[in-house]
């Protein structure tokens, strides 16, 4: 059984919560890349992190059509243990604004991925998820 993956799209809203995937990610397998990705609130003000199991925000990617995954983390100042490792390369994300996440991409094979970003905000578990071509 096939099942065809939504096209792209740069914006996700939850619970009245937008999260947004900035510029078109042009993502290569095994060359680690950064995602710009903003969170604003239902009154449109950037959304304040609160780490939830060790992390600002979880990105775990998923392949098309195979098992591949990857899993990887936007960590709080002075988290540790919170990084991703993918063949000894280190991968994690920062956020050093409210509501903007710098999330680390490095994923083993190309293809069509998708990406299930979680976070909590204001006691909210969000997951947001984008699909991203990798070449
Ligand atoms: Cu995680």
């Amino acid at each position: 059984m096939t099942k065809v993956l939504p096209p792209f799209q740069s914006s996700v809203d939850i619970d009245g919560y937008r999260v947004t995937l900035h510029g078109r990610p042009r993502l290569k397998a095994i060359q680690a890349a950064f995602l710009s990705i903003t969170v604003t609130d239902p009154n449109g003000r950037p959304a304040r992190f609160t780490p939830w199991y060790g992390a600002l925000a979880h990105a775990i990617f998923f392949r098309a059509r195979s098992l591949d995954y990857f899993h990887t983390h936007v960590c709080a100042a002075g988290a540790s243990g919170c990084a991703s490792f993918l063949g000894g390369a280190a991968v994690a994300g920062t956020s050093s604004t409210p509501g903007r996440l710098r999330v680390g991409v490095l994923v083993p094979v190309p293809g069509t991925w998708r990406l299930f970003l979680q976070c909590r905000v204001d006691g909210h578990i969000l997951t947001a998820p984008f699909t991203l071509k990798v070449s």
